[in-house]
């Protein structure tokens, strides 16, 4: 593919995942910046805080008391934003179908990474976070099996720029009974490639990036991390499984570690990147909990960091990208390069 034609002009790409288009302007980086800069997020955090609501033994803003809890840890959201089982209810404005409004029932719980208030996914060990691997495959599978719940979407947002509300390592996982927009439109075109090719769109992807290597950031021998030719993020990257597998809970022993590995990898890439403790939204998009197979489906994650070119410029989805499309300025293959050139030693331990 001769994408050195294009390198230096602007052009668009296509996301064969989502179907749209995001503009790619690799001419913009020199640009004068005086926009807004943000404090570097502060590293140095106690590993126990007693105001820490997410701490082993803390009173929750609920008022519900933490355990004692020593490896991963779950609970239901104290201020969840679905309620279970509600009963099924929908409101139409008639025939033109302009206004539809449906009761939406799920299940919303928190997942806390470790008990220590200081340490990041980059920072854990890979028993730790193998730890929070096996959580996320529990609730997956036992959210899933509930009749009322089609999908299970596991998240992280990391760093007050993404408006995570807490510095302890911990995430999330909204279950719910409708697939939700990303995973729908991920859906329609992993199957409809499927129908066409007779093979999966995300093993195909991953056969051309691998046989590339030019988006490649690091791999191991079960997951890939890529920079994806259509990266909306400056530093988006996508966490493939080198195995055609629907979801996190059919992962085996080997596989868990090596997702353990990569994830421990990429993350503390990102940190050093800009040394800091990286801000990003990340999350695994895998087989909706419906009644279908799916095998369609290809376990992956998505990482969305906002940064652009320091821990304090971010890059801001406004105008144009609220308005029309996607856009961003360094190319997804010098964004992999920057990444790739990092070192898998997390910043705070080099001397
Ligand atoms: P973030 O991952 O965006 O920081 O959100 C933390 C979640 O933790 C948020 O959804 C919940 C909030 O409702 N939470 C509790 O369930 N209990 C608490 O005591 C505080 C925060
Ligand atoms: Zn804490």
């Amino acid at each position: 593919m001769e994408l050195n034609k294009l390198q230096s002009k602007s052009h668009r790409r296509y996301n064969p995942l989502t179907r749209d288009w995001i503009l790619v302007s690799p001419n913009r980086t020199d640009r004068p910046w005086q926009g807004q800069t943000e404090k570097p997020a502060q590293l140095s955090s106690p590993a126990y805080d007693p105001g820490c609501y997410l701490c082993p033994g803390n009173l929750r803003a609920g008022g519900m008391r933490n355990p004692q809890y020593s490896s991963a840890y779950v609970f239901d959201n104290d201020f969840a934003a679905l309620q279970p089982d509600l009963p099924s209810l929908t409101v139409e404005d008639g025939s033109k179908n302009l206004l539809i409004a449906n009761a939406e029932s799920g299940i919303c719980r928190v997942l806390c990474f470790s008990p220590r208030h200081d340490l990041t996914l980059a920072q854990m060990a890979l028993d730790e976070i193998s730890a929070v691997i096996d959580v996320w495959a529990e609730q997956y599978r036992s959210l899933g099996d509930l009749a009322s719940i089609n999908h299970v979407q596991i998240f992280e947002n990391r760093g007050a720029m993404m408006g995570c509300s807490n510095s302890h390592p911990h995430g999330q996982i909204w279950a719910t009974q409708t697939i939700p927009n990303e995973p729908r439109k991920e859906q329609a075109s992993l199957e409809d490639y499927w129908r066409e090719h007779r093979s999966c769109l995300l093993c195909d992807y991953s056969a051309l990036e691998l046989a590339s290597g030019e988006r490649v950031v690091c791999q191991n021998d079960f997951f890939l991390a890529v920079v994806p030719f259509w990266a909306t993020w400056p530093f988006e990257t996508l966490l493939l499984s080198k195995r055609h597998l629907t979801d996190i809970d059919t992962l085996d022993a080997s596989e868990r570690a090596a997702l353990a590995d990569i994830l421990k990898r990429l993350t503390t890439r990102y940190d050093n990147l800009f040394q800091t403790s990286f801000p990003y939204s990340m999350g695994f998009h895998q087989r909706p909990t419906d009644v279908g197979e799916h095998s369609e489906w290809h376990f992956h994650g998505h990482f969305f960091p906002p940064l652009l070119r320091s821990a304090t410029v971010r890059k801001f989805m406004v105008g144009f990208e609220l308005l029309a499309s996607p856009q961003r300025d360094i190319s997804p293959e010098l964004a992999a390069e920057r990444l790739r050139e990092m070192p898998e030693q997390h910043y705070s331990l080099q001397i």
